[in-house]
């Protein structure tokens, strides 16, 4: 069966989760790849599409994950395998920058026209978006002629040394890895749940506080950029409160500041719009994106306008592989997919469904002494469940990761997620169908009754 060939859109299992073929397999890794490198669920994959991976030992799982929101159009989806097939063929690599060729220059514009804003716009194409976010600094800081970099409370970046030090969380990310790259400076960030004077201040106050800070602590003419998730991801698909950050960008605008959105994960209809800064009607001056961009292919850009993508001397950008021709036939026929399947509509179907279901979850689960569902949050098909001890907010991380656990054993795969690293977080294919949506559904609220 070719790896195009569609899977029976079904669960099925067939041994213990992991079966003994992937407990095998396992325990190779064990003795020959790095301890640092984690695995969630040691099931080991053989084949995958639409809603459904399949592992080695014959037991067919629901995605609720998209290797982190990476195939929303589906594993190795029809038209992605077909542009990077003739790719391949023709030729696999030549070095952009050395002699071009068409895929790399369509994939920026596509960019340019669907990333938010009808200004001129210019795009870059890197090999992760770790790469991605370090390449918005430099552009920022050669745009600007400044060094320092905003971040906020909860923000997820990347695992590169730059990128370490944007992030927030420590474990896993940075203990012991450091020391970390100068002039970066951490603000509040809108948390409606976990503000302490209540949700309906929280955009007000948090936007005031940081703005505060970065006057006081930085000096505004010394911020090359603001950098923030408009749905914070790794930090647990934190929305910031409305109006939150419309006033960052405005205060970006008014001091001369690059504002930078990371739409890794939030890009390419995750959220049921092309990107969730449209949500807001935020154009950012750059935006970064990966993920969701190429089916599965690495490949990751950096869009944005025209006046600070080319303010950086020739030569100053680039890397060997930075969009390699077939990650970007990848993207062709990944964007090409979530217009002609409307993905964006897709989304939003899943997330109607998703949020409807996970709040009557939440109400049956508000008299309960072992674990509340504190929020139901997310946007499309980005969506989380922060789970709290009874009787207060108190992060219930243990109930969390027992939850995930009791998933995959019942063969669904899901992720936690958040900062106490208590939020558990779905993000399905967008191609996902709904009987296995709701099956999904069904084996969470399954998992929750028995923990
Ligand atoms: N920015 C917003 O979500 C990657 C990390 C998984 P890379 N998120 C998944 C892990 O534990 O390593 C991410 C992101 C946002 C940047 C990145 C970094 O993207 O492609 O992993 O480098």
């Amino acid at each position: 069966m070719s790896a195009a060939t569609p899977l029976p859109q079904e669960r099925r299992l067939v041994t213990a989760i992991p079966g003994p073929k992937s407990q095998e397999l396992q325990a190779r890794k064990l003795g020959a790849v790095a301890a640092g490198v984690g695995t969630t669920l040691p099931v080991y994959v053989s084949r995958a599409n639409g809603g459904v991976l399949e592992d080695v030992d014959g037991n067919s799982l629901i995605d609720f994950g998209s290797g982190i929101a990476v195939t929303s159009v589906g594993n190795s989806a029809e038209a992605v395998v077909a542009k990077a097939t003739e790719q391949l063929a023709a030729f696999t690599h030549t070095c952009f920058m050395v002699t071009p060729y068409e895929g790399y220059v369509e994939v920026a514009e596509q960019l340019n026209e669907l990333t938010p804003g009808d200004h001129e716009k210019r795009t870059a194409l890197f090999n992760s978006g770790a790469e991605a976010v370090e390449n918005a600094v430099k552009i920022a800081r050669v745009y600007t002629k400044r060094t320092a970099v905003v971040v906020f409370d909860h923000g997820y970046h990347g695992r590169t040394n730059l990128t370490m030090g944007l992030t927030a969380k420590n474990m896993p990310y940075k203990q012991g890895f450091g020391p970390f790259a100068p002039e970066i400076y951490r603000v509040p960030v809108a948390y409606p749940y976990r503000w302490l004077t209540g949700s309906e201040n929280c955009a007000a106050e948090a936007a005031a506080q940081a703005i505060d800070m970065i006057n006081k602590q930085i000096g505004a003419e010394n911020v090359a950029a603001i950098i923030i998730e408009p749905i914070q991801g790794e930090g647990g698909f934190i929305e910031p409160a409305r109006g939150f950050l419309p006033a960052i960008v405005e205060y970006a605008k008014a001091n001369g500041i690059v504002f930078v959105a990371d739409e890794i994960q939030t890009g390419f209809c995750r959220t049921g719009q092309w990107f969730a800064c449209d949500d807001e009607g935020i154009v950012p001056d750059l935006i970064t994106t990966a993920k969701g961009i190429a089916g599965g292919l690495p490949l990751a850009a950096v869009t944005g306008r025209a006046e600070i993508m080319d303010a950086t001397h020739g030569g100053g950008l680039g890397g060997t592989y930075g969009g390699n021709p077939v990650a970007c036939a990848g993207a062709l026929g990944a964007i090409e997919t979530m217009k002609s399947q409307d993905l964006n509509g897709k989304a939003q179907r899943i997330g109607e469904i998703m949020l409807t279901r996970l709040r009557a979850l939440q109400e049956k689960f508000a008299g309960s002494d072992t674990v509340n569902i504190g929020e139901v949050r997310g946007r499309g098909a980005m969506i989380a469940v922060e789970l709290v001890k009874p009787g207060g907010k108190e992060p219930a991380a243990e109930i969390t990761a027992a939850i995930a656990k009791a998933c995959h054993a019942e063969g669904l795969v899901v992720l936690t997620a958040g900062t106490y690293g208590n939020v558990l977080r779905f993000l399905p294919p967008l191609v996902m169908p709904e009987h296995l949506l709701n099956e999904g559904l069904d084996i969470i609220e399954g998992a929750f009754s028995r923990v």
